[in-house]
């Protein structure tokens, strides 16, 4: 394949996800991976989907298994000074609900459609480069399996996240970044055990953070603040169980099933936005473009409405040859990221332990768990920014 109307870098959610709502639209696309799609499926990150990102798989008929294995929620709790209070979702937003589906479930299931739909996917491609993107013939080169190749489109997706080679490759005076980067990660363990409740548990605790979530029935999701100079192989099982143990109130504590971690990993907690989105004929979508702190569950689900405005955009483009949504795609893209940056960084202030930031920061923390939870306001502009504000 040499040429194609869109080439999209990265296989991630971002890029399969375009790729089937361009192929619904009749447009092509070739998508260029540096990993293994075994690989990409190995890293075990997002759980809650947004009512449009599952829409947005339904549209592209990706969501039987969605309907068949996800599980619908429709509140959770937020755990503080020992006591658990539901913010009940459905009841603050007229019936909204979200749904607990892996990302990697996701891509699983955009990975078989996009084969089914004999679309061409490059894996394993090394030394990706994009070239003449400032023009109306943009270029992608790559290495596979030893061999130069290049591939012509109209435009280039940058959908190859944070560390991807698109956002890079712009010049630095055309992009500005805004970052705030948190004084700690997240230690996360993936475990076939019983959720230790029905629905997910967010904790404030004077330990620190801790999140109850799940992929199923038998699996559990786990994260625990810890400290940026923390490594993995300081924490054992067994020292992550009791941690968990010591943020949770007693009747989570009593009900929580340990067993055997199957993944545990330290992720680091920034909140990023580059501006603009587009760059001439390159256009950056998900976390090529931002990244959330993963409390409020905002990253996969701002990588779905990116590239459901990018795939709007192109559509009137190659079928309407209309500019519009090319042209306004970086500023639709953005007033929604950063609605979503400021949730995000507003929900991480109020859950974590900033021992930084005195015994002020602790008391107001208090204060606002206190009126959220007394508040129908407080707690409603809490839950329409968890279920996903409107598209
Ligand atoms: P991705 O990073 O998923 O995909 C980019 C793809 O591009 C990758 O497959 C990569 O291999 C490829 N790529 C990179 N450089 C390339 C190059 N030069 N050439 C070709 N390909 C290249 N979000 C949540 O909502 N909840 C969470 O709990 C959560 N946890 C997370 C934990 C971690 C450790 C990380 C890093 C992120 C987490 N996120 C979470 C956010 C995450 O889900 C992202 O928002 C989501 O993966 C975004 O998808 P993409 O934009 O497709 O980027
Ligand atoms: C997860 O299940 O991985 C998850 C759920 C909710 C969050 C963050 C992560 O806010």
């Amino acid at each position: 394949m040499t040429s194609t109307q869109v080439a999209i870098v990265g296989a991630g959610p971002a890029g399969l996800l375009l790729g089937q709502l361009l192929a619904k639209s009749g447009i092509t696309s070739v998508i260029i991976e540096r990993q293994s799609p075994d690989y990409v499926l190995g890293r075990i990150r997002a759980g809650v989907l947004e009512q449009g990102t599952v829409d947005a798989l339904g549209s592209i008929g990706v969501d039987a298994r969605l309907h068949q294995e996800g599980l619908p929620h429709h509140g959770f709790d937020l755990l503080f000074k020992g006591e658990r209070h539901r913010i009940d979702l459905a009841a603050l937003t007229g019936g909204k609900q979200v749904m607990v589906y892996g990302q990697t479930e996701v891509t699983k299931d955009l990975m078989l459609a996009r084969e089914a739909s004999n679309l061409t996917t490059i894996y394993n491609a090394s030394d990706v480069a994009i070239h003449d993107f400032d023009g109306d013939s943009p270029r992608v080169t790559y290495t596979l399996n030893g061999q130069a190749h290049e591939l012509k489109a109209r435009f280039i997706a940058g959908c190859d996240g944070f560390h991807g080679v698109c956002r890079a490759s712009v010049p630095s005076s055309a992009i500005q970044h805004y970052e705030k980067i948190y004084p700690f990660g997240w230690l996360g363990v993936l475990a076939d055990v019983p959720p230790v409740a029905d629905e997910l548990i967010y904790a404030n605790t004077e330990r620190g953070f801790a999140l109850c979530s799940m992929r199923s029935k038998t699996r559990s999701r786990y994260y625990l603040q810890c400290p940026l100079s923390d490594t993995v192989e300081q924490w054992s099982d067994q020292a992550f169980w009791h941690e968990l143990g010591n943020r949770l109130d007693p009747q989570a504590a009593q009900a929580l099933v340990t067993g055997p971690s199957i993944e545990k990993s330290i992720a680091p907690l920034r909140s990023f936005v580059a501006e603009p989105m587009r760059f001439g004929s390159l256009m950056l979508a998900g976390d090529a473009a931002h990244i959330v702190p993963p409390t409020g569950a905002k990253g996969l689900n701002l990588a779905a409405s990116d590239v459901m405005y990018l795939a709007q955009a192109f559509e009137r483009y190659f079928n309407d040859k209309d500019n519009g949504g090319v042209d306004g795609y970086s500023a639709q893209a953005l007033s929604r990221v950063w609605k979503a940056e400021r949730f995000s960084w507003w929900f991480t202030s109020l859950m974590h332990q900033f021992p930084e930031l005195g015994s002020f920061n602790q008391k107001v923390q208090e204060a606002e768990l206190d009126y959220l939870v007394n508040s129908t306001a407080a707690a409603t502009s809490l839950a329409e920014n968890y279920v996903g504000l409107p598209l």
